[in-house]
This record gives C-alpha cells, structure tokens and sequence, in this order.
C-alpha cells in the first residue's frame, strides 16, 4: 500500500495516526479494505459497465485532512483515465463510496456533468499559491462556465462514473478527516496501451519515479507493467488486464 501525506504537513513533522494520513492507495492486498471492492452492492452496478470479468485496477482511501489555510485538501478538476494505460474507457467505471456525511463544507466531490462524452484533455499540475499534492495533476483547459454539480452524500452513498468525467474536489473547512473509500474497476478483457508519446507520458513518469524511490522498481518499467501488477481479479476470469 502507498501511504500518502497532504503536502502542507512538512517532512521531517511527525504527527500520529489520522492526522498523519491523507490518502491510502493500491490496497487490493488487504484483506480487510479490499473486502469493499468485492461487495456485492457495489459489483451489481459496476457489471453493468464491465460485464462478468471484472477486476479491481485502482484503489484508494481518501482521507482529506482538515485544510491548514493554504486550500491544499483541494483536489484540482481532472479525468481519472490520465493515469490508466488501458482502454476502451467505455469498461472502466469508478466506485466512490462516502464514508460520512460529505458535502461542500468538508469538501465534497465537484463533477462536470456530460464532461464524459469528450477527450481526455492535456493536465498538469495546477499554480496554486500553497504547493499542490503529489500527482494532483488539473485540467488546464475546460470552459469555466460548464456547469458544476457538488455532490452532497450520506454514508455508505456510493457514486459510479466513468473515467473521463471531469471531477475534483474541494477543500476540507471543517476539522474533521472526510474519509471515502473508492476502486476503479475494469472488464477483464480490456487492453493495456503504450503511453509513451502520448499526453499520459507524465504520470508514468511520476509513477514509475516514485515505484523507483520507494520500491526500486527499474526506471524503465512502464504504466502498464505497474498497473498489471497492481490489477486484482475480483468476479469471473482474468483475460488480458
Ligand atoms: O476523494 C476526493 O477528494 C477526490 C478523489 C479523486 O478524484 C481522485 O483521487 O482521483
């Protein structure tokens, strides 16, 4: 699992438990947590986008930590397929699931709806004046006046959307840790695809850069040897992910 921190905390700070966590990420290894992306509520619904071969190919714990004052808990407007080297987009499908209640005060999600129907867009990271997190890469170029939809949740809600809808997220005013758990989830039989050259080239560099520091993964491994590895099967027969 990778154990991520809001930048806004500095390196060398030790803070404990909670407070030290903003996010938890590839943990289908968990016995515990990975028992969500099996849930058959959640798998009667993802079908619906994957068909019966479905495996696990991203997942997170999302824990926004109450905001320092520099807006950092922020997450800029996005589309998820920038990090998978896989396709067609059509057969990923994103389970979101609200751990608490969630809404603008603690920083709910913000779609674009429609947003789905287009290309995946050039990101990069956003010029925010406080620092941005780690791989929070932002859309640079959508038309600001596309409406906004803030989705305010109850526990146990659960939101499932396709991996070129536009979303974010906003910053965490309360002092609470607003915590989700989500997997994005794809049909066995999609197929990997060669980023290199293509808009996708900087997250296998981010990712394959932090595989390297942190796990000494080789520095030429790529997007999709990562992702294969990270891939669980979760319902039916493991084909080409
Ligand atoms: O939970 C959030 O705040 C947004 C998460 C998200 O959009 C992502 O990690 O891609």
């Amino acid at each position: 699992m990778m154990i991520m921190r809001d930048v806004s905390i500095a390196k060398s700070e030790y803070i404990p438990s909670e407070r030290m966590i903003s996010k938890i990420q590839d943990f289908q290894e968990d016995k515990e947590l990975f028992r969500y992306c099996t849930l058959p509520e959640i798998l009667k619904y993802v079908e619906c986008f994957t068909g019966p071969n479905i495996m696990a190919m991203h997942t997170m714990l999302i824990n926004k930590p109450p905001d320092s004052g520099k807006k950092t808990s922020r997450h800029p407007l996005h589309q998820d397929l920038l990090y998978f080297p896989f396709r067609p987009s059509n057969k990923i499908v994103c389970a979101w699931t609200a751990m608490e209640h969630i809404d603008r005060n603690n920083g709910c999600l913000c779609v674009l709806p429609g947003t789905h129907k287009g290309p995946l867009r050039p990101h990069d990271y956003p010029q925010w004046e406080g620092g941005v997190n780690l791989m929070f890469y932002g859309i640079q170029d959508y038309d600001e006046k596309t409406p906004r939809m803030h989705l305010v949740m109850e526990k146990g809600d659960t939101v499932f959307f396709h991996p070129l809808l536009i979303h974010g997220s906003g910053w965490n005013r309360t002092q609470g840790y607003r915590k989700a758990i989500s997997c994005h989830f794809a049909s066995a039989d999609c197929h990997y695809i060669d980023v290199k050259g293509t808009s996708q080239d900087v997250t296998e560099r981010d990712i394959v850069g932090i595989g390297h520091k942190l796990y000494g993964i080789p520095k030429d491994t790529s997007l999709k040897e990562v992702s294969r590895y990270r891939a669980r099967l979760v319902k039916g027969r493991r084909i080409n992910l």
